[in-house]
């Protein structure tokens, strides 16, 4: 065991959809934040805790940095931007897609403190090593970044890179968490993110960013039972959800019921109900309710 090792917290800042739950999960070698194809997939703020003998980095995945003024959205960014003020070092993701003018609006919210941070372009794998090289050469130059580094949190490429640019960057310091401690989300809370994850990849157009799910009953066994409630914000939603002959539903239970079965070692007995809350995700009340508070 080595006598110091580097320790601190890394805050995952980027656009919507750039990888940055992905790469979250690929490092730790464990799904605890949700991803999907489209953009502003999380919302919340998940750590993630990767421990070696020289150092713990304990990771902040974030919703992804965008503008609106839905109160759902502002919700996202303050916690966003409130994480990222927290943190020791802000891990900037970029993806191929990301530009001079991108990349600025993202790093505007570390520039006033200051903040530590590095560089990481993600899915490489869509470009050949020398454009990598020159996309980061390119925009390196927007912050002063302590470090670069080119990955694919899909293969697993550049992981070790990034990971040795951290330690370098993070102070020496304690372990903040004992070192079997993967997250600090609750069990219950991952189940609700596993159902919206479905939710997500299994709907199309408005129906992701207006559901929320609630985990109502949670009793563990052999099987666990989980009662849940999907909730959307008007009733052609609902019968969307359902799908024709109960479908959808259906279909979302499977592969939620997959999934929670992974992560909970047990069988699971999954029922699922949709439910209508009228415009939840423009009303702070009901936001709170539904636990974004
Ligand atoms: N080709 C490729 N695709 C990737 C890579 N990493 C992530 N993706 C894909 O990019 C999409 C978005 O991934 P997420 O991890 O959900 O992105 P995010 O940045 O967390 O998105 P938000 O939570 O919405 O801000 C998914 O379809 C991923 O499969 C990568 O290294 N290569
Ligand atoms: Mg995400």
């Amino acid at each position: 065991m080595a006598d110091t090792i580097r320790s601190g917290f890394v805050a995952i800042v980027g656009r919507p959809n750039v990888g940055k739950s992905t790469f979250l999960n690929t490092v730790l070698g464990t799904k605890i934040s949700i991803t999907a194809s489209k953009p502003q997939t999380t919302r919340d703020r998940i750590l993630g805790i990767w421990n070696s003998e020289d150092a713990q980095i304990v990771f902040l995945d974030i919703p992804g940095i965008h503008a609106s003024d839905k109160a759902l959205n502002r919700y996202m960014m303050e916690k966003a931007l409130s994480v990222i003020s927290d943190a020791d070092i802000a891990l900037v993701m970029i993806d191929p897609a990301d530009t001079v003018q991108t990349l600025s609006d993202v790093v505007l919210s570390l520039r006033e403190s200051g903040k530590d941070a590095v560089l990481v372009l993600n899915k490489a794998d869509l470009m050949s090593p020398e454009q990598a090289g020159e996309k980061l050469d390119a925009l390196r130059g927007v912050y002063p970044f302590k470090c670069s580094a080119a990955v694919s949190s899909l293969t697993g490429r550049g992981m070790i890179e990034v990971l040795d640019c951290l330690k370098e960057a993070l102070p020496e310091g304690p372990r903040f968490f004992p070192e079997d401690m993967i997250t600090d989300v609750p069990v219950r809370f991952l189940c609700q993110e596993l159902i919206r994850e479905k939710v997500f990849t299994l709907t199309k157009r408005e129906i992701p960013y207006a559901t929320a799910v609630e985990v109502e009953e949670f009793r563990e066994g052999e099987p666990t039972y989980i009662r849940a409630v999907i909730h959307v914000e008007r009733p052609s939603q609902k019968a969307i959800v359902i799908g024709a002959g109960g479908r959808m539903l259906r279909e979302i239970g499977k592969e939620a019921r997959i999934d929670i079965q992974r992560l909970l070692g047990t069988r699971v007995f999954l029922e699922l109900f949709v439910k209508v809350t009228k415009d939840w995700s423009k009303r702070p009340r009901s936001l709170k309710e539904l636990g974004y508070k």
